[in-house]
């Protein structure tokens, strides 16, 4: 009896300590004038999160005893798609005992907070901020543009916008066509391709684009070279598919010998994409200096190398200039392979897949491309041809609107902060401390009644505005809110290099072939576009979206040219 004692009393005290704390954070939440959903753990809890998959049955309570687990994981908009919003509105509470989380899909609201945190507030003005805690996940490589806040994230935002420039996206634009055209001799028309199937080749695709891009054509992707145990290639889509362990395991000092088989090929293609990395930074610093000033450069670390570069430069000149460490620039690279992966290859699976159950928005973006790519070896060129490719790039819009791969991201604001907030009982203006977080319910913003009565069909024309002259163009309509990269200072920098890399991959895609759904036996075309959809809309989030049931249906690709 006494053993049992104490053992409990651990538990007994957590339970205590939690219980007050949630009861304080209640007390704050009832004074935002917000419903309030209460949360006995969060997604901040590290414990919550390995036990959660052993919860999975709470969603199937009866009475709506389980509402509350959809909501104890960073990704749940993605599952929740339209349902909160019409149940609570726009603005609600997650209260738990780790705080509170006032979730918003509220234009006004998400313009003040993500965009550039104007508030009018105590005097000092607020700056919104991703707090630590969410910051810190990606800093894994040393600090990087996406792990750091305030003051130093600018110095990594100022280095890493220079490698996105035009000429990078030029290259990218011709990369996307050649790995395009690579499935020309890689699919096989008579074969079903499940959607888990289409993911993981166009995870390899997207996969080369970034290192290509990224590291520069001259680099031996595949090759092993001295000193190494694997390829570029190898150590970095190893570390990739298993993103999460390595986040989560790393840092394990254990000897590898007790490390399961997992870990330990991870610490190893780890350690190895530190040294490609070291190596591939010296030498972009030696012909840094050995090139000429206005020499364009030939791959994002390249770029960031001689803004590095300059940077040092300028502080030896002059004492004031902004440059990165050896350690941060890694950071940076090995971030931008973190955010550019998933998130481009996933866009491209949910848009196949949109098009084969939707044969007439195919055929319209058909057109388009066929007007264009004529040339089998060659894309058109970049600049002419890229601003004119309007369909495909609402076709983007239009995927990354029922399939966005954000999820909640969180701010805080730096000193108190008034938010004007709609409540169901009409606007006022809450004081938000700075112990409570503001979250964006993306998914509750893209399928929001304001987009209209047809809000939750595929269809990307909504995005598209005809001129006089029938001149197409592509415009984001007045009144719902639509924020697929985010918004403001901190907004994706990699936007523009994924929507290059989607038109090109995507015309030349469509210039080849015609992609179709499976029909099972007995099946009508319309029961296989169904079934198709469906799949389609069964997401959940695992580092971007994921469909549940990927294995379930399957698309064929025909060749147009026969
Ligand atoms: C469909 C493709 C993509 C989508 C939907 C997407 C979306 C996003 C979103 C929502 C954020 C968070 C912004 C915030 O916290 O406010 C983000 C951050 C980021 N993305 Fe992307 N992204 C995509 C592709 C890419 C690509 C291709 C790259 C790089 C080549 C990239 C690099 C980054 C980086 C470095 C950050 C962190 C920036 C910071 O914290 O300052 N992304 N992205
Ligand atoms: C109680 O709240 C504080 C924040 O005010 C938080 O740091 C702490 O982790 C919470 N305690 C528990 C047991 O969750
Ligand atoms: C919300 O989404 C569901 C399916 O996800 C749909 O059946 C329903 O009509 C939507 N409601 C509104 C108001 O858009
Ligand atoms: C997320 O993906 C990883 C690897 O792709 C997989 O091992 C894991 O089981 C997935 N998690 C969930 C919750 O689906
Ligand atoms: C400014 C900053 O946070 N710099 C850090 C960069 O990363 C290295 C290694 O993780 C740290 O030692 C620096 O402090």
């Amino acid at each position: 009896m006494q053993y049992l004692t104490l053992i409990s009393l651990p538990f007994l005290l957590f339970t205590a300590y939690r219980l007050v704390n949630w009861t304080r954070f209640y007390i704050s939440a009832r004074a935002y004038g917000l419903p309030i959903i209460l949360l006995s753990v969060s997604f901040e809890d590290a414990w919550w999160m390995l036990l959660r998959p052993l919860f999975s049955f709470v969603p199937s309570l009866p009475f709506g005893l389980g509402d509350w687990y959809i909501y104890t994981t960073m990704g749940w908009p993605t599952e929740d798609l339209n349902r909160s919003l019409l149940r609570y509105g726009e603005n609600f509470v997650l209260c738990s005992p780790i705080g509170n989380i006032i979730v918003t899909a509220e234009p006004g609201v998400v313009d003040v907070v993500y965009g550039n945190g104007r508030g009018i507030a105590t005097g000092v003005k607020p700056e919104w901020r991703m707090p630590e805690s969410q910051a810190q996940l990606f800093a894994f490589y040393g600090q990087n543009v996406s792990s750091t806040t305030g003051e130093a994230w600018k110095r990594h935002r100022k280095i890493t916008s220079s490698a996105f420039n035009e000429n990078t996206m030029r290259y990218v634009w011709e990369q996307a066509d050649l790995q395009a055209r690579s499935l020309n001799t890689d699919l096989e028309p008579k074969e079903e391709y499940s959607l888990d199937r289409v993911r993981s080749s166009f995870d390899v695709l997207a996969m080369r684009i970034l290192t290509v891009v990224g590291f520069g054509q001259k680099t031996a992707l595949t090759d092993i070279p001295p000193g190494h145990k694997e390829s570029l290639m190898e150590s970095l889509g190893f570390i990739l598919k298993n993103v999460m362990l390595t986040l989560l395991f790393n840092s394990l000092s254990a000897p590898d010998v007790l490390l399961p088989t997992i870990l330990r090929s991870l610490k190893r293609s780890v350690r190895e994409f530190r040294l490609y990395m070291e190596e591939l930074v010296l030498q972009h610093m030696r012909t840094a200096s050995a090139r000429p000033q206005g020499a364009t450069s030939t791959s994002l670390l390249e770029a960031m190398v001689r803004a590095n570069e300059a940077g040092k430069q300028e502080e030896k000149a002059s004492g004031v200039g902004s440059f990165l460490s050896d350690s941060e620039l890694y950071g940076n690279i090995f971030v931008f392979n973190l955010a550019g992966y998933e998130t481009t290859a996933s866009t491209f699976t949910f848009a196949l897949a949109y098009l084969a159950a939707h044969p007439g928005v195919q055929r319209w973006v058909a057109e388009e491309v066929d007007e264009f790519w004529t040339d089998d070896l060659h894309a058109p060129e970049y600049a002419d041809t890229y601003p004119r490719m309007v369909r495909s790039l609402a076709l983007m819009y239009e995927t990354l609107r029922l399939a966005s791969h954000a999820p909640m991201f969180v701010r805080a604001p730096t000193v108190p902060a008034e938010l004007r907030i709609t409540t169901p009982w009409g606007p006022r203006t809450v004081l938000v401390g700075t112990d409570t977080k503001v979250g964006f319910n993306i998914y509750g913003a893209h399928l929001s009644p304001k987009w209209g009565e047809d809000v939750l069909a595929f269809d990307p024309r909504r995005f598209i505005q005809t001129g006089a002259g029938a001149e197409e163009k592509l415009v984001i309509p007045d009144g719902p809110l639509y924020a697929p990269f985010m918004m403001g200072p901190r907004m994706c920098p990699g936007k523009k290099f994924s929507q290059v890399e989607f038109v090109g991959m995507m015309s030349r895609v469509m210039a080849e072939w015609r992609v179709e759904p499976v029909r099972g036996v007995n099946e009508e075309e319309e029961e296989a576009r169904e079934k198709l959809l469906s799949v389609v809309g069964d997401k959940v989030f695992n580092v971007s979206a994921h469909l549940r049931r990927g294995g379930d249906a399957a698309v064929k690709f025909v060749w147009r040219k026969a």
